[in-house]
């Protein structure tokens, strides 16, 4: 456990159905760090193609049963890892304790994810205003954990034009994102060059999700 004397995460609500658990994730830290290495080592971290045919800057990986991609025919969960055409890496029950207690805390029992995407942010790199939406069961939430550099994160409402507010993420912050949150749409500014002394100039997301 982390956080406050009473021995729970310092808990905001960013809106209806956003939960930020700040440093839920920092007693984990570095065996979710360890994680990511070994998901790498099978799945290597790749720049993937949008419909559009733009070069994400964002570098991506995932594990699980499913894992999220990208290339010119469109966005898609597969089960197998494009570039290697092997089955994703397991998901690490350290990520799948984590995901499922951080849900429970925010309100959303019995969240068992089977997919987990890995963003790499190097310094220059963003995410663009986007919807997650490719999901089978919109009723379950998404986990996301931050870990390295911090991060500005953009939160808007359910249509593009919405203006989204900023969300600072730092190291171990943990976010559930369910309800009316859950089609808002959100991205990354450019992350700002720095050192974090266990992941240097890199910033790591996880964001996991019941997909199928
Ligand atoms: C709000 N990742 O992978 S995590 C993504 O920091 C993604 O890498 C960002 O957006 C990142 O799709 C943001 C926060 C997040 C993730 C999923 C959401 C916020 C969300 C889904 C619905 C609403
Ligand atoms: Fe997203």
């Amino acid at each position: 456990m982390t956080g406050d004397l009473f021995g729970h995460a310092q808990r905001e609500t960013i809106a209806e159905g956003a939960v930020l658990l700040r440093g839920r994730a920092l007693p984990h830290d570095q065996a979710l760090l360890d994680a990511i290495a070994g998901i790498e080592a099978i799945s290597p971290f790749r720049h993937m193609t949008t419909p559009g045919g733009y070069r994400m800057s964002v570098a991506m990986t995932g594990c699980g049963t499913a894992s999220w991609v990208s290339d010119r025919s469109g966005y898609r969960y597969a089960c197998r890892d494009p570039e290697t055409r092997q089955a994703w890496p397991a998901m690490p029950a350290v990520f799948r304790t984590l995901a499922g207690t951080a849900a429970a805390e925010a309100g959303f029992a019995a969240f068992d994810p089977d997919a987990c995407l890995v963003n790499r942010y190097d310094p220059g790199t963003k995410l663009s205003l986007h919807q997650d939406k490719d999901e089978r069961d919109l009723s379950q939430p998404v986990v996301s954990v931050s870990l390295g550099l911090p991060a500005v994160f953009q939160f808007g409402g359910p249509r593009r034009a919405d203006r989204p507010r900023r969300v600072p993420l730092a190291h171990g912050d943990v976010v559930v994102w369910g309800g009316p949150a859950r089609l808002a749409y959100h991205g990354v500014l450019v992350l700002k060059d720095g050192t974090h002394p266990l992941t240097g100039a890199r910033r790591f997301n996880l964001t996991f999700r019941k997909a199928l």
